[in-house]
């Protein structure tokens, strides 16, 4: 089972529900830059009160923000690991690449969760947090279409992305990922 992995998909895919799934059955460190965000807001920082004015508006935080929090949590990072919501950019996944190389641990396997936006959206005002609504919703969609879907191809010519329905039962999907990473 290859143990070195990103997680890729629009908002409401299911990244962040299967990445916990995989992580917790296959002891791997869990990388979610949605969850740290969400932790530095929480500590009220001024850092995470400049965040959460970002993420309410459904935008992508700044790089720099972003490639600080994942930099120190990589240096430490274990053999087994998922990263899931980065790299979101064309920058983030350059700086990834060199980070990568700096701790010679190269990704081995990038997971596409595809799912139409009829479910997406459903799924995301059924959850219900601060950032799912209607306007907000539309807004992170397009922002990963022009920011984030790029990093599609550019997976692809590595020859490295796996791509997995997402809509249909978490087990579902669960255990295709599984499949195609084994
Ligand atoms: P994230 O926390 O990464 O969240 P997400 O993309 O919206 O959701 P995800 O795909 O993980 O969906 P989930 O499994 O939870 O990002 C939030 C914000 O943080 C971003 O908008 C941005 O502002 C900021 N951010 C994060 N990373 C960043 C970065 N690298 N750079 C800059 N900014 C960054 O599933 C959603 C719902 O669907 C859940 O309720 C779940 O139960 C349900 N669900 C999942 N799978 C299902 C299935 N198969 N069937 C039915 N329901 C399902």
């Amino acid at each position: 089972m290859k143990k070195k992995l990103l997680f890729l998909g629009p908002p409401g895919a299911g990244k962040g529900t299967q990445a916990n799934l995989f992580c917790k059955k296959y002891g791997l460190d869990h990388l979610s830059t949605g969850d740290l965000l969400r932790d530095e807001v929480s500590s009220g920082s001024v850092l995470g009160l400049k965040a959460e004015e970002v993420m309410n508006k459904g935008e992508l935080v700044s790089d720099e923000l972003v490639l600080s929090i994942v930099e120190g949590r990589l240096e430490n990072i274990n053999e087994g690991w998922l990263l899931d919501g980065f790299p979101r950019n064309v920058n983030q996944a350059n700086s990834l690449k060199s980070l990568l190389e700096k701790i010679n641990q190269p990704l081995e396997a990038v997971v596409l969760i595809k799912c139409a936006d009829d479910y997406l959206i459903k799924r995301l005002l059924e959850r219900g947090r601060k950032d799912d609504n209607q306007q907000v919703i539309k807004n992170r969609l397009e922002i990963y279409r022009e920011k984030t879907s790029p990093l599609i191809d550019l997976y692809k010519k590595e020859g490295i992305l796996e791509e997995i329905e997402g809509n249909a039962d978490i087990d579902v999907v669960f255990s295709c990922i599984e499949k195609s990473l084994g």
